[in-house]
């Protein structure tokens, strides 16, 4: 039922983080990994290098999610090289930490083209081959910003909220041709993105260890699971579905500094 054996999964920022961490998973689970970065080849071809010291069958291309030319041309190439997707995981995402009074429009903008805008642009490209196909899974990967505020994230937060609906918007359309979309919402995850927040004696380092039931930060294969699980048959039935992997932040309303 979790065995991902013969599907081809595309996992967009999958050079690093979360993504690389949840790619692997996949193909620990039997898929061939289509790994997607945008910095450089190199990134691309290093990445690829890991995946495959672990056994796992990959192919890199490198692209801009925002580019819907670049998107539609990568798209074609891999499923003309490769094989049809069949999972697709919109990873790729930027985070600018800034008060929203003294955010830039252009900021603003680009936190939206890239964490919003890109999962719409790829889906749409991905999409017509599962319609036709009659079988397909979706994940976008949302946020605890998806359902929580916090401060100076507030164009993150407006992008990973909006994703929360259009990953529903997504399910509801393409439901009925097999295509289940759904999505994941990380915690707090011990990633590049999250190591300026997380440094010893950062005070948000200890907020967010004390406002864990679990009491830790996330390690980024604690999300495999849930990204096995929705990539498979597992979740044939299951549409529209956020699943927080955030150790219980979300199930509480925390507790005083002071009380164990
Ligand atoms: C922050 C963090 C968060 C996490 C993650 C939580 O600045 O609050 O970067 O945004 O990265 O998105 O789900």
């Amino acid at each position: 039922m979790f065995s991902l054996k013969n599907k081809v999964a595309l996992v967009t920022g999958s050079t690093h983080g979360l993504g690389m961490a949840m790619a692997i998973g996949l193909g620990e689970a039997g898929a061939t990994i289509v790994v997607n970065g945008n910095s450089s080849q190199e990134k691309v071809n290093q990445a690829l290098d890991i995946y495959k010291s672990r056994g796992i069958k990959a192919y890199g291309y490198k692209f801009d999610v925002t580019n819907e030319i670049e998107v539609q041309d990568a798209i074609e190439k891999m499923e003309s090289e490769i094989a049809p997707i069949d999972i697709l995981v919109n990873n790729a995402g930027i985070i600018k930490r800034t008060p929203l009074e003294d955010m830039e429009v252009e900021d603003f903008k680009e936190v939206i083209n890239v964490d919003l805008v890109s999962p719409f642009i790829v889906s749409k490209h991905v999409v017509k081959g599962m319609m036709e196909r009659k079988q397909g899974k979706i994940i976008n990967i949302c946020s605890m910003m998806s359902e929580l505020g916090r401060n100076t994230v507030g164009a993150y937060a407006a992008a990973k909220g909006g994703l929360k609906m259009l990953t529903r918007n997504m399910a509801t359309e393409w439901a009925k041709h097999n295509i289940q979309v759904n999505g994941i919402g990380p915690g707090y995850f011990a990633t590049s993105q999250t190591a300026p927040i997380r440094i010893d004696g950062h005070p948000f380092n200890e907020f967010i260890v004390n406002r864990t039931p679990a009491a830790k930060w996330g390690d980024p294969s604690d999300l495999a699971g849930a990204a096995i699980f929705l990539a498979s048959k597992a979740s044939d039935f299951v549409n529209g579905h956020i699943l927080y992997v955030d150790g219980g932040i979300l199930a509480t309303i925390g507790k005083p500094t002071n009380e164990k």
